[in-house]
């Protein structure tokens, strides 16, 4: 019991934020302190995070928490996965970060790697999605640059901020899980696939639990930032979708997830990974959760494609407002066209209205016209995606779907949350927006003995408080339920 503060430093591919968390006997209060921007650019011949200018941002949040708390107790960190800064021997950075969604993970380089290791192989052992960015691919182009041979270090990027604001340097693990070298049944690095990929076996610092302690904070991080020298930093689940599904406030045992943001990471929480052939053929990953819980997802295209929309258009000297958008969007029809929304076209920054309007034209459908039909064309891919993939999660585990929790950003977006209630005929559980945030804090709390228990006990004690938007599939249930879903019958309007 008692009251501790927290802060969660959740810094995800589109943006930033500084939470406060004050935790009382278990419930959790949030406060953002500071929000920022974040986004790849082109540097130095490839797309690179500038997670210098990161850092001087969460150094400016730590400030701003500093001024509103005088209890903090501790900080932890979560950013998205796969991404990793080079150290030399010194511990200097050696170059601003790529990020994954740079080219130099061509076909040859995928195919180089599976030289090595046969793709099976690699299933068999750390159980992953096969995507192209996974660090151990961006690892094998890396090898071939001129910058190789002075690295000393990888180190995953909440823990490289970490690293900064403490000293000490480790990788944790529910984030090593996405590099592709962690045995997803040990979940420790494999030695056998670090040395058939000619990788040092001490490349990435030793492992970290969440939960665990990782150190206090340096002496120039005091100074900057005017914080106690008494604030730790704790390790919480640091890849921001374990943070996330440590928050969404499930409370019925049959719940699935979509993480929705720039990415959605739609699937279930399991005690032990999946590895059967069936998981492989359909693409599922193992992932490492916080308490040693698999997170059984797919990655699926994401709101990127609809922010990488709006960035077009606003390039071409004509910005668009996403919620008049979504409005215009929620009048036409439902049975526009439906495209892949996990077609590797869409992963490089580039003009994605034109990229949508091609792979319709491909599939034979109506090819999307207005922005308003680009955005509806968008937002129905992406439910029929997670209808299939909450459909296959059933199949390969065996589990049934009741209620389905949207958290991040996209629970924000009411037509979104509909179609996703229609196409998979459950009930759609939306918020809360800060679900990475609430389960980094919810970790630190139970670290500092503020919350205590199973995360199922820990997630009942948050859903109490929460306001969650609830949106009955239409359609399925017939013209009872509707009146049911109230939210949002304001936003969809239907022929
Ligand atoms: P990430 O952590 O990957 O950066 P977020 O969880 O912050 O992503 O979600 C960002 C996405 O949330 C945006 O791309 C946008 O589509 C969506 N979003 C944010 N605010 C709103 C809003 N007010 N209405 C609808 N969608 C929103
Ligand atoms: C979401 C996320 C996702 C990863 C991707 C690189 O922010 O962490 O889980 O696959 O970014």
């Amino acid at each position: 019991g008692g009251r501790t503060v927290h802060a969660a430093i959740d810094i995800g591919a589109s943006s930033g934020r500084v939470v406060a968390g004050v935790v009382d006997d278990g419930r959790v209060e949030l406060h953002t302190v500071h929000r920022f921007a974040n986004g790849a650019v082109r540097a130095k011949g490839r797309l690179r995070w500038d997670l210098s200018g990161l850092f001087a941002e969460v150094l400016v949040g730590l400030t701003r928490l500093g001024e509103r708390f005088d209890d903090v107790t501790s900080v932890g960190v979560d950013t998205w996965a796969v991404d990793y800064g080079l150290l030399d021997a010194d511990g200097r950075l050696l170059a601003e970060p790529t990020a994954y969604r740079d080219d130099r993970t061509s076909p040859a380089v995928l195919a180089g790697v599976h030289e090595h290791v046969p793709a099976d192989e690699l299933y068999a052992v750390n159980g992953l999605q096969s995507l192209p960015f996974t660090t151990l691919y961006q690892l094998a182009a890396e090898q071939q640059d001129v910058l190789w041979p002075r690295v000393r270090h990888a180190v995953l990027l909440p823990d490289l901020i970490g690293y900064w604001l403490t000293g000490a340097l480790r990788t944790e693990v529910t984030n090593a899980s996405t590099t592709g070298l962690l045995d997803a049944r040990t979940r420790t690095f494999s030695a056998d696939l670090l040395r058939r990929l000619d990788l040092p076996e001490d490349l990435f610092p030793p492992l970290v639990q969440p939960g665990e302690r990782l150190g206090g904070l340096l002496p120039e991080v005091v100074a900057a930032t005017g914080l106690p020298a008494s604030v730790s930093v704790v390790a919480v689940g640091s890849h921001d979708t374990a943070s996330a599904v440590v928050g969404v406030p499930a409370t019925d045992p049959r719940w699935a997830y979509v993480s929705s943001g720039t990415w959605s990471l739609v699937g279930l929480e399991l005690d032990a990974p999946v590895l059967t052939a069936g998981s492989r053929e359909a693409n599922f990953t193992n992932e490492g959760g916080v308490d040693g819980r698999t997170r059984f997802l797919r990655n699926v295209g994401g709101l990127w494609l609809l922010s990488e929309s709006l960035r077009s258009w606003s390039d071409e000297g004509e910005p668009a407002d996403l919620a008049d958008l979504l409005e215009q969007a929620g009048r036409l029809p439902d049975d526009g066209p439906v495209i892949d929304v996990d077609d590797e076209r869409f992963i490089a920054p580039d003009d994605m209205p034109e990229r949508i309007r091609r792979a319709c034209r491909e599939a034979g459908q109506a090819v999307p016209g207005t922005r308003a039909e680009v955005v509806r064309c968008v937002l129905a891919s992406l439910a029929a995606a997670y209808a299939r993939t909450l459909d296959q999660a059933e199949r390969l585990t065996g589990r049934r779907v009741e209620v389905v929790h949207v958290v991040g950003g996209g629970a924000q977006n009411a037509l979104l949350c509909q179609l996703a209630a229609d196409a998979t005929g459950r009930t759609v559980l939306a918020g809360p927006v800060e679900a990475t945030a609430l389960g980094n804090v919810m970790v630190q709390a139970r670290t500092a003995g503020s919350s205590t228990g199973t995360l199922e006990e820990m997630r009942a004690r948050t859903a109490d408080r929460l306001d969650l938007r609830r949106y009955a599939p239409v359609g399925v249930h017939g013209p009872d339920d509707v009146g049911t879903a109230t939210q949002t019958t304001a936003t969809k309007a239907r022929p």
